[in-house]
């Protein structure tokens, strides 16, 4: 069990939980509908059944915030993030490219020069500085298996800082997850980490 909980991603395990929560609001609510068509007194005795569960759902829910808390909160304070020690990246979206380049700049989006293709050194933090020249995209790194890493909006008119660590070698594909138009898929880029 330890070794499914390790390899599982958090959208897998995001989807696990939406299937187990889906299948317990179908079965209430098809508890409901059944109890819907009886006569009053065995109304009144299915709300009954219905606010005994909720006081069970309540203490549950309770249980579970405190575990999730205790759990989660051991682990702060998180990583402190030493971006003096790391690169600093740029990244402009435009209709339909990325252009990313290293270093901050203080030129205007649209002067910007950079590429779709960037390498970038393992274990080090990265700040992605990210904003757009036209209209809202949204930056986001993939690992090779097509998982999502790390991702944020890339806005006009803003800078939007995004922190990461590559901890593995390889190439990281980079989407546009903000949809911005017909050729919106096209808009891809690559960071090769070594
Ligand atoms: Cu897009």
């Amino acid at each position: 069990m330890p070794l499914i909980l390790a390899a599982m991603t958090p959208q897998i395990y995001a989807a696990a939980v939406t299937v187990v929560a889906v299948y317990f609001i179908v079965l209430g609510a098809i508890y409901l509908i059944r109890a819907g068509g009886e006569s009053a007194a065995d109304k009144y005795a299915a709300k009954a059944k219905v606010y005994k569960v909720r006081s069970y759902y309540f203490w549950a829910l309770l249980a579970g915030l405190i575990a999730g808390l205790f759990l989660t909160l051991q682990h702060l304070p998180y990583e402190k993030f030493q971006s003096k020690s790391g690169e600093i990246v740029t990244v402009v979206g435009m209709q339909w490219a990325w252009k990313m380049g290293l270093g901050a700049s203080d030129a205007k989006p649209k002067d910007f020069t950079g590429s779709n293709q960037l390498t970038l050194p393992a274990d080090k933090d990265i700040t992605f500085e990210v904003t757009s020249e036209d209209v809202n995209h949204n930056f986001a790194i993939y690992n090779d298996r097509g998982i999502l890493l790390a991702q944020t909006q890339a806005m006009p008119g803003y800078k939007n800082l995004l922190q990461y660590r590559f901890r593995e070698k390889g190439d990281y594909p980079i989407l546009c997850i903000e949809y911005c138009g017909a050729p919106h898929t096209i808009m891809t880029g690559k960071i090769h980490v070594e």
